[in-house]
């Protein structure tokens, strides 16, 4: 896979101008390969870790002057890779760091694959898997809510708590182990099994942040459907807090979809706005129509919207009725507001997008369909398909050993179910990985990181 023993270098930063934009460098050798494109004071291989030092990037080919920049530098092992690396702050024209980055790609460095500083941080002890993994759900998160519980495992609670467990089965483990080295002394311990029980119970805890941390990190997609001149433009803009639908009393203004996040006391929604169904209408309202009911196959929640002064209209409760069947959806009456609104019938929630009235109810409503969202407080939530793997091995073979210790089969039987155990664990925090899941961990993440 990646080659770890040369000098990689990325651009930190979003492309694009900025005032400033960072571009980093790690390896060994990273320092001095800096000194004949530095001129400063002291020379990069001369100064201290954690200095700075303010000066220009040249071409030491042609001698002519790159930019003005603020030169960080690292020393390994006190980096973010482990290795010596160098951050330089410099201008944010992306012609200038085009410039820069192409010299130094020129002056022995390579360009670094995405998440290639986060994985040589993992492979020089800095970071463990869930560590590293959880750098990229905090670069990515949507919502203050995902960022916390990103941070959190980046902080190291999740490997604090799979260390708990891990230290459970191996005193175990221990146990067994005497009794299989010592079978002559001829006396029977009983095996801790509650300790297995114990550890067990644990994973199952952590398995059932799956779905809370799934959530927080994927989102949901909640659409808004509803006839034309429902309302639907004007409130994807009251949940958007911005006008960015166009909203207009001519039917079928709304002919493709909009799409936009926002966070639902704390959980990303990826809401949809929809060309009103109706029949009828010219070709390109058709198919958004076609498109709105795509859509709708695969939404996660649906916010219906009935124009309350025009009523339900033929076959419209069937609609309804028949879009419910597939997943959650809340009835909405809109137009409160207006003087010619009709009541609204059972289980409408009333809205006026107009003043605001009922808006509130409608979150409140919407964030109740998704009962995982509760858990957003945890302390430690799991969130990625690979872990929730590794544990319910673990709590396979967990339970296996349980059952073998309750059979009374042999103590080999249940080291080796408990050995199977320690090493899903192992494979979590990345004691144990084979190549291909780094691989697969590393190669989402945005190049730079
Ligand atoms: N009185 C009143 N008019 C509304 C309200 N919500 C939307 N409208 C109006 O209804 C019309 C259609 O709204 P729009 O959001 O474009 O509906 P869409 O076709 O479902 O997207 C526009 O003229 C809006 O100003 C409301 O709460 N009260
Ligand atoms: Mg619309």
């Amino acid at each position: 896979m990646y080659r770890l023993d040369d000098r990689i270098v990325a651009l930190a930063t979003p492309w694009g101008r900025s005032a400033i934009a960072v571009i980093r460098a790690s390896g060994a050798g990273c320092l001095e390969a800096l000194d004949p494109l530095f001129r400063g004071r002291k020379t990069p291989s001369s100064m201290r870790g954690y200095s700075l030092a303010h000066g220009a990037l040249v071409d030491p080919g042609t001698g002519e002057m790159l930019d003005e920049v603020l030169l960080a530098v690292f020393r390994a092992p006190h980096s973010y890779t482990g290795e010596d690396a160098a951050e330089i702050s410099c201008h944010g024209s992306p012609a200038g760091v085009e410039r820069i980055m192409r010299t130094l790609r020129a002056h022995g460095f390579r360009a670094a694959e995405p998440g290639e500083f986060t994985l040589r941080a993992f492979l020089n002890g800095k970071l463990d898997l869930t560590e590293a993994e959880a750098v990229h759900e905090v670069v990515s998160a949507r919502t203050a809510n995902a960022h916390t519980l990103a941070l959190h495992r980046l902080e190291g609670r999740l490997r604090a708590r799979i260390d708990a467990i891990k230290e459970k089965i191996a005193s175990v483990v221990a146990e067994v182990e005497v009794q299989l080295d010592y079978p002559e002394e001829d006396v029977e311990h009983p095996v801790s099994a509650h300790l297995i029980q114990e550890a067990s119970h644990e994973v199952d805890g952590l398995l059932a942040t799956y779905r809370v941390g799934r959530l927080y990190r994927e989102g949901v997609r909640v659409v808004l459907a509803g006839r034309t001149n429902a309302g639907k433009s004007s409130l994807f803009n009251l949940f958007m807090r911005e006008d960015r639908a166009i909203v207009s009393e001519v039917h079928g203004t709304t002919r493709d979809y909009l799409e936009g996040w926002i966070s639902l006391k704390g959980v990303p929604v990826l809401l949809y706005d929809t060309a009103g169904i109706r029949d009828g209408g010219d070709p390109v309202e058709a198919e958004g129509i076609r498109r709105t009911r795509e859509i709708l196959s695969h939404a996660d929640a649906v916010i219906y919207l009935v124009d309350g002064t025009e009523g339900l209209s033929e076959g419209e409760e069937a609609l309804i009725a028949e879009l419910g069947a597939e997943r959650p959806l809340i009835p909405v009456w809109n137009k409160v507001d207006a003087s010619a609104v009709l009541p609204p019938p059972e289980g409408f929630i009333p809205l006026s997008c107009r003043t605001g009235e009922g808006f509130a109810r409608l979150e409140e409503t919407l964030h109740r369909v998704f009962p995982e969202a509760e858990g957003g407080g945890a302390e430690v939530v799991i969130d990625s398909e690979r872990q929730r793997d590794a544990l319910v091995r673990c709590r396979d073979s967990l339970e296996g050993g349980l059952d073998a210790l309750s059979r009374g089969a042999p103590l080999d039987a249940l080291a080796v179910y408990l050995h199977d155990a320690m090493e899903a664990l192992g494979e979590i925090t990345g004691e144990v990985t084979r190549e291909d899941i780094l691989e697969r961990i590393f190669s989402c993440f945005c190049v730079g990181k």
